[in-house]
């Protein structure tokens, strides 16, 4: 990318720092003066694709992946050359992968890590420990103490283990939190007590050493309860020496209700623990039907949220939860909103696209 100072006549900057005229001329030496200001940074890079948009700012662009698309070829050729990233939608969950005790199915899981190998993609590992999507031997298999933390060992060992070396980061325990702070009612919490977070992460560092350690939550990007929980408790991991890498902001937006700033700072006080911070999983869903008023406003929201993640050093990429609105889970899990994705339902890119590009700074 390029990265030249560049000299602007005062006055032509937006406040986000965006060059609204044609004044801008590069220049390696431009000094600031009284009719100058120098905006070293903010050269825009051209980028034909997003993941070449993120690499220009030195961070990831990610999506996760239905199993279910991979032999589409339009899916697919998407899915490639846009992303440099890619997270198990489903397919690496545990009851996707460990459906009944000691028998795994890694036959899809095994699939996405092998597009990815194709397509010079890092694989973002989703997730170990979970309270949903947990099967039934698991959640009701009346495990005592032992016998669970046992059961969760060999799962993080069998798991982790099978693609070590080849994951990049793996969310070992996600959705720990109510939305309160507390720490959320489960088998595990139940039956080992809030010890099973650290646990679960001496297991996957044993297990991948090579691997980014991530805990993941949702309603975290913004301050506030759930986030506080968040910190306090990831400043007592680290403190305890548990070998936690990044926390992931999964990013479930609604339309119209969030605020970059409050997310800049929300970000920048967990990167300023020495942790890398990621947007995990964002969309944006809106009421339906969508219209172009609502579309444009998406993409503002979109490129002013990963503006967010760009201002802060230790924000090292942006995941979008799945690309195209035909595969979202929104409608199914909210009825009447959708809409949430860059590509439409015909996989055409709608302007949250270009907002994506304006986020990296990208033209
Ligand atoms: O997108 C996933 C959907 O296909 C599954 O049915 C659902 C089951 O809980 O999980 C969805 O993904 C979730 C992710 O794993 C964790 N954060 C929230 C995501 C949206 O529900």
């Amino acid at each position: 990318m390029r990265r030249a100072a560049i000299a602007v006549t005062a006055g032509a900057l937006l406040s986000g720092g965006l060059l609204v005229n044609a004044q801008a001329q590069e220049t390696g030496t431009a000094t600031a003066t009284d009719s100058t200001v120098e905006v070293a940074p903010e050269v825009a890079p051209e980028a034909a694709t997003l993941r070449e948009a993120a690499e220009a700012t030195g961070r990831f662009m990610g999506t996760a992946i239905a199993d279910g698309r991979l032999s589409d070829g339009t899916y697919t050729g998407i899915a490639s050359s846009e992303f440099s990233s890619v997270t198990a939608e489903n397919v690496m969950k545990w009851d996707a992968i460990q459906p009944s005790q000691g028998q795994y199915n890694f036959a899809a899981a095994d699939r996405l890590m092998d597009f990815a190998a194709a397509n010079d993609q890092q694989v973002w590992g989703h997730t170990l420990v979970w309270h949903s999507q947990l099967p039934s031997w698991v959640a009701n298999g009346g495990f005592n103490a032992d016998q669970l933390d046992q059961v969760i060992q060999d799962h993080i060992n069998n798991v982790a283990g099978r693609y070590a070396g080849e994951i990049a980061y793996w969310d070992v325990v996600n959705e720990v939190f109510n939305d309160d702070g507390s720490l959320r009612q489960s088998v595990f919490l139940n039956t080992l007590g809030e010890d099973y977070i650290a646990d679960a992460f001496h297991y996957a560092e044993a297990a991948d050493p090579s691997a980014k350690l991530c805990i993941n939550d949702y309603s975290t990007e913004h301050t506030g309860a759930k986030s506080d929980a968040l910190y306090q408790r990831v400043s007592q991991l680290l403190s305890e020496g548990v070998p936690i890498d990044c926390v992931g902001f999964q990013s479930h937006l609604i339309l119209d209700q969030y605020s970059a700033s409050d997310i800049q700072a929300n970000l920048q006080r967990f990167a300023d623990l020495g942790l890398e911070v990621v947007i995990t999983e964002l969309d944006v869903r809106m009421d339906m039907p969508a219209d172009q008023a609502k579309l444009d406003r998406q993409a503002q929201q979109y490129r002013d949220v990963i503006g967010a993640c760009v201002a802060v050093t230790g924000c090292t990429g942006v995941t979008v939860w799945g690309f195209g609105d035909a595969d979202s889970w929104v409608p199914g899990t909210f009825p009447g909103q959708g809409a949430a994705l860059p590509w439409d339902d015909n996989y055409q890119p709608k302007p949250a696209y270009t907002g994506i590009m304006e986020g990296f700074g990208a033209s």
